[in-house]
């Protein structure tokens, strides 16, 4: 039967061309990786799915690609995921499995990072802050509670990645176990190992397991296993070879890998702009694919840190809501000189993708916008606390009241007479992170973390305290990520420990988006008073999309001229932390895709210490350029520099 048998060749070679053939290995005797037995080098980019609204994925991939990239690496944040025990969310900006599939479509493979601890500038370094319900748990270890959680959540999500693993038809070619162990104070081996064994019974024994460290024979030390792949991290600028050796140090041979090759640097609130110049990146570049390394560009574009999602170094220092990180991609997704000065780079030894870069999107100045004043965060205490609030006769975190982000409003009074201005003080330090404290709704001063450890107030026995205290991002690198948020250590009034406290968990982001914030009559308060402080208050207005324009909403950048500190929310969705009085970050970015043409545009913002309103213009602006790279307030050694160069005493 001639017809029978060729069916079957049909079918044996369809089979084999759509599954079985497919493989990605290392090859320890010629130093690099294979892909379907073919030598194969990856230049990648990172790109970070939870910094970019769904809507974009599909450009920002696009250009990835049309750059010359042939693979781009991911993180998966774990607290993106399940923000209570048990409760997992996989849709709308979180769709996993959709932007695995685009990133495919687009033909790009994928480097995978699933933690479960990320750092990579966001909360917690991506663990989700209930881990600390068990006070004492040491993160990144084989304490069995932080074990338990881990294996629970992988087994969640691991068995979501095996269908897009490269060897099951997907674009997966290697899995990153942990980050950056090796500077992690623990070294816990059996960690490393029950992880190594955790990807291996979900994902198979196929999958190329890998490490990544700090470039130095230090850091590897408690890095890297036997079983996983170690590579390293370093940035432009330095001796390659000397990197590289670092991993030869580790692995003997295999290929040479970069897993972050730095084209450009975070930020801090209060600290300059970080900037990398493009020469120095494609010169570097070029020194790495001269040796036939692999490398992935950390960032290739970064994205935004929106709502509460940033994270912070220690000493205390908190991102900014920006994470543009002066990537070839801006934050936007807008090309620059630096993506150009890349691809120039691929160009001399991968072939580009032929065709149209998708073009840099335009920009609306849509203009300014009249705030009014609406209430305070004590006026509107009911409708912020869903809950009610709760007693305690010491001050609790925001994990003891179960709330993870946002802001807790701390009550109690004062304890005693203070004719004379007298310190309410936190002497451990255990302001986690900014207090705005009021003394019968009068605003006496700011506690901040690392920073300000007390501040004086007067006022009569018995007066009321309201302390409202804000989460600015839990620590993600280091030692001291376990970073509980709140009040928490007690505070003194002079020699008295504070007692008696009504502690309201606040609900904000459900009350703006539920539209619950009402105007209020001016009062006697609102009239110019000397201390530029006020309680922190709620602010809103709306703005319509011009008719007529074609091609509107355009994304846009709102400003807040002469306003100090805070967070926005445009139609409910929370963009994130505002803080020009501290800088360097003027502008926040605003997606078109959060926008309506077909009803007025809801702005609301909260101001912790001094709105504009009563003494300048009260609006906020939307611009369409934005500014990341303002003179920064507080960072003593710019201030210094300023001053030389300046000739100022
Ligand atoms: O893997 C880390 C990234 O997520 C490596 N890295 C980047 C990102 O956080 S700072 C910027 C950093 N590691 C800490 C090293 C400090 C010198």
């Amino acid at each position: 039967m001639p017809g029978f048998s060729v069916t079957i060749v049909i079918l044996l070679f369809v089979g084999n061309s759509f599954g079985a053939n497919y493989s990605f290995t290392v090859d320890y005797v010629k130093d690099c990786f294979r892909k379907d037995g073919q030598e194969f080098r990856y230049i990648s980019g990172s790109i970070h799915y939870n910094r970019i609204p769904r809507v974009y994925w599909k450009d920002r991939l696009l250009k990835m690609y049309m750059a010359g990239l042939n693979a781009i690496q991911m993180y998966i944040p774990w607290n993106y995921h399940e923000q209570s025990p048990d409760q997992y969310s996989f849709s709308g900006d979180r769709d996993l499995e959709y932007f695995l599939q685009l990133a495919q479509d687009i033909g790009l493979l994928v480097i995978l990072r699933p933690g479960p601890y990320i750092c990579g500038e966001w909360d917690m370094g991506g663990l989700p802050a209930w881990l600390l319900n068990k006070r004492d748990i040491v993160l990144r270890s084989s304490d069995p509670d932080y074990i338990a959680a881990v294996d629970k959540w992988m087994g969640k999500l691991l068995p979501m990645i095996k269908p897009f693993l490269y060897q099951n038809g997907g674009p997966i070619i290697t899995v990153q176990v942990e980050n950056e162990y090796g500077s992690y104070f623990a070294c816990d081996y059996n960690y490393l190992r029950h992880l190594t064994k955790l990807f291996r019974s979900y994902l198979g024994e196929e999958v190329v397991l890998f490490t990544t460290d700090g470039a130095q024979v230090g850091y590897l030390k408690c890095g890297s296993i036997q079983g996983l792949y170690a590579t390293v991290d370093f940035g432009p600028g330095g001796n390659v070879t000397a990197a590289f050796d670092a991993q030869r140090h580790a692995e003997p041979h295999g290929p040479l890998v970069n897993s972050e090759f730095y084209t450009g640097w975070l930020d801090h609130w209060g600290k300059r702009h970080s900037v990398v110049a493009s020469a120095t990146v494609a010169k570097t570049l070029n020194e790495i694919l001269a040796l036939r390394a692999n490398v992935n560009l950390y960032m290739f574009i970064g994205g935004t840190n929106f709502g509460y999602w940033n994270g912070a170094n220690s000493p205390y220092g908190p991102q900014p809501t920006s994470y543009d990180y002066d990537a070839p991609l801006t934050e936007a997704g807008d090309l620059t000189p630096k993506y150009f000065a890349i691809r120039e780079v691929i160009k001399m030894y991968h072939k580009i993708p032929e065709g149209p870069i998708p073009p840099t999107t335009p920009k609306y100045a849509y203009g300014a916008v009249k705030m009014r004043k609406l209430q305070t965060v004590t006026d509107a205490v009911e409708t912020l606390s869903y809950s009610g609030p709760v007693k305690s006769m010491y001050p609790l975190t925001f994990i003891e009241l179960k709330q993870a982000f946002g802001f807790v409003l701390y009550r109690t009074t004062l304890s005693m007479n203070c004719s004379t201005p007298t310190p309410l003080s936190s002497p451990l330090n255990g302001v986690h992170d900014r207090a705005y404290v009021s003394v019968d709704g009068v605003a006496v001063g700011i506690l901040e973390r690392d920073k300000v450890i007390a501040v004086n107030v007067t006022g009569m026995a018995g007066s009321q305290v309201d302390i409202l205290v804000e989460n600015m991002g839990r620590i993600n690198y280091g030692k001291y990520i376990n970073d509980f948020k709140g009040l928490v250590s007690n505070l003194t009034l002079g020699k008295d420990v504070l007692t008696g406290w009504t502690i309201y968990s606040l609900s904000i982001d459900e009350a703006v988006s539920q539209g619950l914030l009402w105007e209020t009559e001016p009062t006697s308060m609102d009239t110019p008073q000397p201390a530029t402080l006020s309680p922190p208050a709620f602010y809103g207005g709306s703005f319509l999309i011009p008719s007529g324009i074609p091609d509107l909403p355009q994304d846009t950048y709102i400003q807040f001229p002469a306003w100090r500190k805070g967070q926005v929310w445009i139609n409910g969705y929370n963009l994130g932390r505002y803080w020009p009085s501290r800088g360097p970050q003027m502008t926040l970015f605003v997606p078109a895709s959060i926008l309506s043409t077909a009803a007025p545009n809801n702005v609301t913002v909260l101001e912790m210490e001094e709105a504009p309103c009563i003494t300048g213009p009260c609006t906020v602006e939307f611009t369409n350029s934005p500014i990341l790279n303002a003179t920064v307030q507080g960072d003593h050694k710019q201030m210094e520099l300023f001053r030389k160069d300046n000739f100022l005493p």
